[in-house]
């Protein structure tokens, strides 16, 4: 068994003071550094989105974040501007010990499709390359943590079952944003696609 730890955007946006903030966010960094030297490999995430992206409501007339929008790819939530490309928001939080990591995936750079998940864009087709990376490594099981388990990790790991992965969520790693019931609705989903939520 050779296992990967996918460490999901810990980046300043989604920490507390920045433009998404997630609450508790920050809380996860000591955590996460900690687990590292028990894998054989660790592999990043970095939200990473142009000026003007499709999935900031700042993009649409009339549009406030968190409401929705219909998208050419489906439904599609829209954002404060976050994580944009080159600025400290998109940079990984201080603390997090992003010397270990083997991979870093970006994700989210282009203007017209979202990618909360590390592995697939928001039209569940069009792939990131990470699971290249990890098939050619020999690698799988894999542990997730991060930001946020309602978006990025829950689609990050339910598409890594899918893809066959042994996937675990480590929930006391990970913090929600938590919009009209998603984490609920993440935490089922994820349930129901095989992945361990530990
Ligand atoms: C995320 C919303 C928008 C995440 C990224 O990392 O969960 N959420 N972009
Ligand atoms: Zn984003």
């Amino acid at each position: 068994m050779t296992r990967a730890l996918i460490v999901i955007d810990v980046q300043n946006d989604f920490c507390p003071g920045g433009a998404l903030a997630v609450p508790g966010g920050d809380d996860i960094v000591a955590g996460i550094n900690a687990l590292m030297a028990d894998y054989d490999a660790v592999v990043l995430t970095q939200d990473w989105h142009p000026t003007g992206h499709s999935s900031f409501a700042s993009s649409h007339n009339g549009k406030a974040p968190y409401e929705m929008i219909d998208m050419p790819y489906g439904p599609q939530v829209l954002w404060p501007d976050h994580c944009v490309q080159g600025t400290e928001g998109a940079a990984f939080h201080a603390d997090l010990n992003t010397g270990r990591a083997s991979m870093i995936v970006r994700k989210g750079y282009r203007p017209a499709i979202d990618s909360y998940s590390a592995f697939f864009e928001n039209d569940h087709e069009t792939p990131t390359g990470l699971e290249g990376y990890l098939r050619t490594r020999g690698i799988t099981d894999l542990t997730m943590v991060g930001l946020a388990t309602d978006f990025c990790v829950n689609f990050s790991a339910v598409d890594a079952a899918k893809l066959g992965f042994n996937v675990t969520v480590r929930t006391d790693l990970c913090r929600a944003i938590d919009l009209d019931g998603s984490l609920a609705s993440a935490q089922s989903g994820m349930t129901g696609a095989g992945v361990t939520l530990a």
